[in-house]
C-alpha cells in the first residue's frame, strides 16, 4: 500500500526591527499594538522541511540534527494546526530545521524560524499564497516572522480588525535597492533573560512609560520610512538610535523591571556614539537581550568593526547586508 507524503522545504532569513515590536493587544492571534519596520539579513537563516504523511501518529520535530524539545513542538504543532484547518488535510507532520543563526548568542531565530515553517507547511499542502497571506500565517506563529517574508526593508502594519486579517507585512524596498551594513555585535553576557513574549507583555501591563511609546512610535516610523525612501543614512540612524532606547526605557518601568543592556552593551553604545564624533557614521540598535547591532555604511564597515573588536566586552562581530524573503527550495532535509 502507498503512503501519503506531502513535502517541500523553504529558507528564510532573520530580521533586525529598526522599529520595534513592543506590545501586542491580542496575545492569541499575535497584533501588535504598533506597526514595526525592519531590515532582512542576508546571514542569518533557518532551512525547514515539513513532511506530511499518514504514517505518523503525532507531529515529530528534529532540531538542528536533534530531536527537538517538548516545548518548542508544542508551539509547532499549534501553529500548524492553522495551516492545517486552512487547508483541510489534516495529517501529522514531520518538521525538520536547521537553523544558521546564532541562537545560543541571542540572536532570535523566531523571525526565520516561524517564516520558514509557515512557507513549507503551506507549500507542502498545496495551498497557494500570496505573501500577504503568508506574511499574515507567519505572524501567529511569532510576530516579528511576519517580516521575514519579504527581502530588503518592510514595514509590519498593526491594522486594526479583531481577526487579524490587515496585520501583515509588505516591502518598502528591496534588498538591492540600498546597500547598508548591519554589524551583529556579541558581547559577553551573564544573566538569564526574559523572553520577548514575556517581556512586552510585563510592559505593557505594568509599565507607566508604555503610553509615552504608542504615542510617539508612528511619528519614528514615519520618520524612518522617509529616510530609507530618499536613502538618508543618517537620518535612519538618528530615528533607529532614538527609538530603541525609548523601548528599553519602556521596560525599566516594567514591575519588576526588566534590564536587558548589561555592561557590555553599554560599552558598545559609547563607542559607537564616540565613533559618530570622529566622523564615522554608525548606530546602534538593541533587542530584547545584550547584543548590540551597529548599522554603518559599506565603506566604513572594516573601521567601525575593528573598533568595536577592540572593546573587552565584545566576543564576535558578524557582518550583513540586507538579504532576500523566504525562497523555496527543491531539495529537503530528510
Ligand atoms: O523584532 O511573542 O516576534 O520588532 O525583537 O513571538 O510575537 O519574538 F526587540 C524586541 C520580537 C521583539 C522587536 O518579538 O515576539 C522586533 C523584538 P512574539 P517576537
Amino acid at each position: 500500500m502507498s503512503h501519503i507524503r506531502l513535502i517541500a522545504t523553504a529558507k528564510a532569513n532573520t530580521n533586525i526591527a529598526l522599529i520595534k515590536y513592543w506590545g501586542k493587544r491580542d496575545e492569541k492571534l499575535i497584533l501588535p499594538m504598533n506597526s514595526s519596520l525592519s531590515v532582512t539579513l542576508d546571514n542569518f537563516y533557518t532551512i525547514t522541511t515539513v513532511e506530511f504523511t499518514d504514517t505518523l501518529t503525532e507531529d515529530k520535530l528534529i532540531w538542528d540534527q536533534a530531536p527537538g524539545n517538548y516545548e518548542e513542538l508544542i508551539k509547532i504543532s499549534s501553529f500548524l494546526d492553522i495551516i492545517r484547518k486552512k487547508s483541510g488535510i489534516n495529517l501529522h507532520a514531520k518538521v525538520i530545521t536547521e537553523n544558521h543563526v546564532p541562537t545560543a548568542a541571542g540572536f532570535a531565530s523566531s523571525a526565520s524560524g516561524y517564516a520558514a515553517l509557515a512557507a513549507a507547511a503551506t507549500k507542502a499542502l498545496g495551498l497557494n499564497l500570496s505573501h500577504k497571506e503568508l506574511s499574515i500565517i507567519a505572524r501567529q506563529g511569532s510576530g516579528s516572522a511576519c517580516r521575514s517574508v519579504y527581502g530588503g526593508f518592510v514595514e509590519w502594519q498593526k491594522g486594526s480588525m479583531e481577526d487579524g486579517s490587515d496585520s501583515y507585512a509588505y516591502q518598502i524596498l528591496n534588498e538591492n535597492a540600498w546597500n547598508i551594513t548591519i554589524l551583529s555585535v556579541m558581547v559577553a553576557s551573564g544573566q538569564k533573560k526574559v523572553s520577548s513574549r514575556d517581556g512586552m507583555k510585563r510592559t505593557v501591563e505594568t509599565s507607566p512609560f508604555y503610553k509615552g511609546w504608542l504615542s510617539t512610535v508612528n511619528e519614528d516610523l514615519e520618520e524612518a520610512k522617509k529616510a530609507i525612501r530618499n536613502r538618508d543614512f543618517v537620518s535612519l540612524g538618528e530615528v533607529v538610535e532614538r527609538t530603541a532606547l525609548k523601548m528599553h526605557a519602556t521596560m525599566l518601568g516594567a514591575i519588576p523591571p526588566i534590564i536587558y543592556l548589561e555592561s557590555g552593551t553599554l560599552e558598545v553604545m559609547n563607542r559607537v556614539q564616540e565613533l559618530r564624533q570622529n566622523g564615522f557614521p554608525a548606530y546602534f540598535t538593541i533587542d530584547a537581550g545584550p547584543n548590540v547591532k551597529v548599522l554603518c555604511q559599506p565603506e566604513n564597515e572594516s573601521r567601525i568593526k575593528q573598533a568595536l573588536m577592540e572593546l573587552g566586552s565584545v566576543q564576535k562581530v558578524i557582518s550583513c547586508n540586507p538579504g532576500e524573503g523566504v525562497r523555496y527550495l527543491s531539495e529537503h532535509l530528510v
